[in-house]
């Protein structure tokens, strides 16, 4: 579906994984989020690209399947908001297939909205159970970027990574700017709520709430050349840059709810 607002601002959401896939700021005609041409669509596979729901896991750290059951998974709209307001809520709640994998009782909300230069993402997870459960969970959006070899990600420098294409390993982050030249893989923890996404001709700043972590990926020739749903040569044109929470799962009790936004501004 398309949410819109009055200004012009507008994007793209599919109820399967609740993804947004498009992106267009009020008063731009340029796409900000990245969707690969061979991107496949339906309830069994994430779309390769937009902003796919990570939770109840993020990447393989549990039991579950690669970032756990929401991004494959149909929610339904929720809210009856005005029309051309910018906004959409999506729900998703525990059933029969979901406690199988993970037996929790659950609701997870989340909250699109685009208005001027702005797209935000709220996710808020309600334990609806009784008894306590923990996630990880990150919006995982994929930004439109013309090179992304020649982007740079700021705000990153004095916090630790965990580098998933040095064995895991943790380093510090050393440099004031991130420079991507090849394939990267890594979740900083506890990072700044603020983080820009700099390219020669615009910045992107992504600002976070809720969520302690950022991830930087980029496949690189070799990761795009071994996915199906990537077009060889995608990884110059996208960088995820993701807020999650990780490192420290999120513990719930009972009736408890926690809410994580990303809110992302075209400058
Ligand atoms: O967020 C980065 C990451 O966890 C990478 O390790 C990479 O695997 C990516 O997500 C995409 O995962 P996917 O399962 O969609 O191929």
């Amino acid at each position: 579906m398309d949410v819109v607002h009055a200004d012009g601002a507008c994007a793209r959401v599919f109820l399967d994984g609740a993804q947004v896939a498009s992106w267009i700021p009020a008063g731009s005609r340029d796409e900000h989020l990245f969707v690969s041409a061979n991107a496949r669509y339906g309830a069994a596979h994430s779309i390769r690209g937009g902003i796919p729901i990570c939770f109840p896991q993020f990447g393989p750290f549990g039991g579950l399947p690669q970032h756990g059951f929401a991004r494959v998974t149909r929610w339904r709209r929720c809210d009856e908001r005005p029309a051309a307001d910018g906004t959409v809520v999506l729900r998703l709640d525990d059933t029969e297939i979901t406690r199988a994998a993970w037996p929790h009782r659950f609701r997870v909300d989340l909250a699109v909205q685009v208005a001027g230069a702005s797209l935000s993402v709220e996710l808020t997870v309600t334990n609806t159970d009784t008894a306590a459960f923990a996630f990880t969970a990150a919006l995982h959006p994929y930004f439109r970027v013309e090179n992304a070899f020649a982007t740079i990600v700021r705000g990153l420098h004095g916090t630790r990574f965990r580098d998933a294409l040095r064995d895991g390993a943790m380093f510090d982050e050393t440099s004031d700017v991130l420079t991507i030249d090849g394939p990267l893989d890594r979740v900083y923890a506890d990072t700044s709520d603020l983080i820009e996404l700099v390219q020669p001709h615009r910045t992107l700043r992504i600002a976070k709430r809720g969520f302690p972590d950022t991830v930087v990926w980029n496949p690189g020739a070799a990761g795009t050349a071994s996915r199906p749903d990537f077009v060889p040569g995608d990884e110059h044109h996208m960088l995820c840059v993701e807020a999650g929470a990780i490192m420290r799962p999120i513990v719930l009790e009972p009736g408890e709810q926690w809410s994580g936004a990303q809110v992302m501004e075209a400058r």
